[in-house]
């Protein structure tokens, strides 16, 4: 290197394969501000090769052994001033992104024209970046479809947001009740409280809490619920019955769910712990639940049966009341495995002084079957769908 001469960029071609070494070798000592310092077969080759050539440009094949990226990030570790070119086949996205990612500031697929190859060099040289056209028109379409599904996931989390706002606003949910009836004696003892959203676009009630927890407001939606559910005990037609009210243990631990049945006489409520989240922490429930308790308030399983944690809802929260899912009283009457296991949360539950609740009850046969194993409550299509207040309480005549 006498001086006079231009600046001369020094670069290394890493790439297995021999004759791509030698074409490139070949390209770029053509060049004269290029000086070709070594070439690598494989990455650590490369790495060994930039930390004793601190080279201006390393071209680095994206798919050689110990891996380009590997190359990449090592190559720009041994030497910090070497700017990587990627060098790969066309249409190699992952590898593009990957490349990019490990630290690559130029991207030449393989096959391009001399030309490019040397403008490249010369680029990363400057510190500028290159991409080859053929692959920028491929990122360039990669990212603009990036940027629109970005853009239509924000969309619709602004949609979830604008209705769950409206199903919080007061007056949006207007609560059905289901009878809970004495099934010995045919006579209705309580309700429970569902949550009924009569909004547009009309959607299932699942669909608007699972709304309101995809943006964490699952807690804010349940609290609703229970006020407007609890505006039962203003009205004359619940007569003497319980409400029963469905709530999640965030809701409890929370304590948003006893502000909302504040001043409300406890001995006419129940709260029905779901399963559907799992508790993590059964010792907060169970103080938060306490204050209630004491009072006289209710704590019932809900969808005994139904899923793998009710057992130990059942075993750790020592409810008053198990609700059996809906899952074991379908075809109680000729199912002998349903029977088997309902009989034994049913043996289960008398022993310890616990009341049984059978859910979705739907025929008279499944109601006698459950009668005659010695399940005092029950509700169900068979006995009164979820309805307003006044009809659920209604007396019944034909159960
Ligand atoms: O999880 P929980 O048991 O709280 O669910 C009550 C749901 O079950 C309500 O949505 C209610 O409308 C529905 N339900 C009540 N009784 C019946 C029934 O007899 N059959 C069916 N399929 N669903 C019922
Ligand atoms: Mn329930």
């Amino acid at each position: 290197m006498s001086a006079g001469r231009v600046r001369t960029f020094r670069v290394i071609v890493a790439d297995d394969d021999p004759l791509v070494r030698a074409t490139v070798g070949d390209v770029l000592a053509s060049e004269p501000d290029i000086e070709l310092v070594a070439t690598a077969a494989d990455a650590a080759e490369a790495v060994e090769a930039a930390r004793t050539w601190t080279p201006d440009v390393a071209i680095v094949d994206v798919k050689m052994p110990g891996g380009g990226p590997e190359a990449s990030r090592g190559i720009i570790a041994a030497s910090r001033a070497t700017r990587v070119v990627a060098f790969s086949v066309y249409d190699d996205h992952a590898s593009i992104r990957e490349m990019i990612r490990s630290g690559a500031s130029g991207y030449v697929v393989k096959g391009a024209p001399a030309g490019e190859i040397v403008e490249a060099v010369r680029r990363a040289a400057a510190g500028l970046g290159h991409l080859s056209a053929s692959v920028a028109v491929d990122v360039v379409r990669e990212l603009a479809g990036q940027l629109e599904r970005e853009a239509r996931a924000v969309e619709l989390e602004q949609a979830v947001r604008e209705r769950v706002e409206r199903a919080l606003e007061p007056g949006a949910i207007t609560p059905a009740y289901q009878a809970i009836v004495d099934i010995g004696r045919s006579r209705i003892v309580g309700v429970e409280a569902l949550a009924r959203f009569p909004l547009d676009p009309s959607r299932p009630v699942d669909a608007w809490f699972a709304d309101a927890a995809g943006i964490g407001r699952h807690v804010d939606l349940e609290v609703a619920a229970v006020h407007a559910e609890a505006r039962a005990f203003e009205d004359a037609a619940l007569g003497s019955c319980y409400v029963s009210l469905n709530v999640s243990p965030e809701a409890i631990v929370g304590r948003g769910v006893f502000d909302a049945l504040a001043g409300l006489p406890r001995d006419r409520i129940v709260l029905e712990v779901t399963e559907h989240a799992p508790v993590t922490d059964y010792a907060a429930l169970a103080d938060a639940l306490a204050p209630f308790r004491a009072a006289g308030g209710r704590l019932a399983v809900d969808d005994a049966g139904a899923g793998f944690a009710s057992l130990r809802h059942i075993l750790w929260l020592e409810p008053d009341i198990i609700k059996l899912d809906i899952s074991l009283t379908r075809d109680i009457d000729t199912d002998r495995r349903r029977r088997a296991l309902a009989a034994a949360l049913i043996t289960f539950a008398s022993e310890m002084g616990i009341a049984i609740v059978a859910e979705g009850i739907e025929t008279r046969p499944e109601l006698d079957a459950l009668r005659s194993l010695g399940v005092r409550f029950g509700q169900g299509y068979f006995l009164r769908r979820p309805c307003p207040l006044a009809q659920a309480t209604a007396p019944l005549f034909d159960a």
